[in-house]
């Protein structure tokens, strides 16, 4: 495949950009070989500055649930720049996305606009140490949740697949405040609580984890957690950053049945623009500025771009029928992709949840904790990774991401993706 243009932007970029990337796990550190860069999408597919087109798994990190450039979205944003692109104030459409994400997740009452997930994270968490007046926070080992600095120990994501879980420049007045515990652990939740509880401002939490590849909650493990946090006077963060109508038109909070106090979105209710939202209970939000003593603003937060994409969005998706279609079809490629490894005779097992998965190359039946990613075969992964890449199929370039499938994805994807695995698979042993 030729991947000159690519190849000379790339040399272009490292005299003008860190690392030639504006975030790090796009760099391709994970798989070795250099970023490509892409220069246009549609549907289900990326086509790159050589012309080569790869079927899409990454989906700009989630947003894309309705694949690239879906024309609902292209029309409501040409409406929209029919308008204005930016107004420093408030607009209509504003009302209309937070009282449809308060339609959709119960348990926000209210929801405020930012712009990143990071944003999101940062600002729920000044809110729970705000509403508590308690300082420590708990997350766990493998989760991500954007670059908050209190939030960057023993992260996932790019952090991860540079190896470096804990950033250099966080003060470590920062990070005495934040406690770490294994994901789906519920034991050591238990004794944690047990001996700190009273403590705690905050859990934070991916629900589904996204960001240690695709791990589920084990049955138990987010039940305990509400009920340990409810009796011990602590906010219980749900991240949907991710999950947030990627798993189900409710998020992860209505497929585990679970109440957050503070949940975080961000990704698709902006259609692939830059958005971020946080949202919770009437009383816990109405401590947020103008009215409460908990400051946090930005100066695009509910940028009419992003809200008109969003809203377009959330509008499609809210279809009936929108996510079985889209988790039977996740399901057909995953299948598929277990067949074709176990005829192979490579240890490969994945995880599901709606429209998110992951693949493990893993000797493990199912994936469910941080120590079993962290054994998986890296080296088959990488293998697997640039034989799916010269097939055209475009995953994303690290083993600790979540991959996501698409309402653009059909029949004739799937069966090229496959097509891909089977090769992919033949020669990963030799
Ligand atoms: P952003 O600040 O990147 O918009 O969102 C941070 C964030 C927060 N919470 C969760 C659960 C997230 O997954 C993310 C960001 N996700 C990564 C991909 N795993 C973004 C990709 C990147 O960093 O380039």
């Amino acid at each position: 495949m030729n991947n000159e243009n690519s190849r000379n932007l790339y040399d272009l970029a490292l005299q003008y950009i860190p690392g030639g990337v504006n975030s790090p796990v796009r760099a391709f550190k994970g798989v070795g070989g250099n970023p490509l860069f892409f220069k246009a999408g549609e549907g289900a597919y990326l086509i790159d500055v050589d012309d080569n087109r790869y079927v899409d798994y990454v989906g700009a990190w989630g947003p894309l649930i309705l694949g690239h450039r879906h024309e609902r979205v292209v029309l409501a944003l040409r409406e929209q720049l029919e308008q204005g692109i930016a107004y420093g104030a408030s607009t209509e459409a504003e009302v209309t996305i937070a009282k449809k994400i308060c339609e959709l997740m119960p348990s926000i009452e209210r929801v405020r606009l930012v712009t990143s997930g990071t944003e999101a994270t940062m600002s729920a968490i000044r809110l729970a140490r705000g509403y508590t007046k308690r300082d420590k926070i708990v997350k766990f080992e493998g989760c991500y949740h954007g670059h908050v600095d209190s939030l960057l120990v023993k992260a996932g994501s790019g952090s991860l697949t540079l190896g470096e879980p804990d950033s250099l420049g966080v003060p470590k007045a920062f990070t005495d405040l934040t406690y770490i515990l294994p994901y789906n652990d519920v034991a050591a939740l238990e004794s944690f609580f047990s001996g700190q509880g009273e403590e705690i401002a905050c859990v934070i939490v991916e629900p589904v984890a996204g960001n240690m590849n695709c791990v589920p909650p084990v049955p138990g493990f987010l039940e305990t957690l509400r009920e340990l946090c409810s009796r011990h006077g602590t906010l219980l963060i749900f991240d949907e950053v991710m999950t947030g109508f990627r798993v189900a038109l409710g998020g992860a909070q209505s497929v585990y049945a679970i109440s957050p106090d503070l949940t975080t979105l961000g990704k698709v209710i902006g259609g692939g623009l830059p958005v971020g939202a946080f949202g919770g209970s009437k009383e816990i939000m109405d401590l947020i500025a103008p009215d409460g003593a908990v400051y946090q603003a930005g100066t695009l937060s509910g940028s009419p771009l992003a809200v008109a994409a969003g809203l377009a969005m959330l509008e499609v998706i809210s279809e009936p029928g929108f996510y079985t279609k889209l988790e039977s079809k996740a399901k057909l490629l995953l299948d598929g992709l277990e067949q074709r490894a176990r005829t192979a005779g490579v240890p490969f097992s994945t995880n599901q949840v709606g429209a998110m998965f992951g693949c493990f190359f893993s000797v493990e039946e199912k994936v469910t904790h941080f120590s079993q990613v962290m054994q998986c075969n890296l080296d088959h992964f990488q293998r697997y990774f640039h034989s799916m890449l010269n097939s055209g199929v475009y995953l994303a370039p690290s083993a600790y991401e979540a991959g996501f499938i698409s309402a653009a994805h059909g029949d004739e994807e799937i069966q090229k993706t496959l097509n891909a695995a089977e090769k992919a698979f033949s020669t990963i042993n030799k």
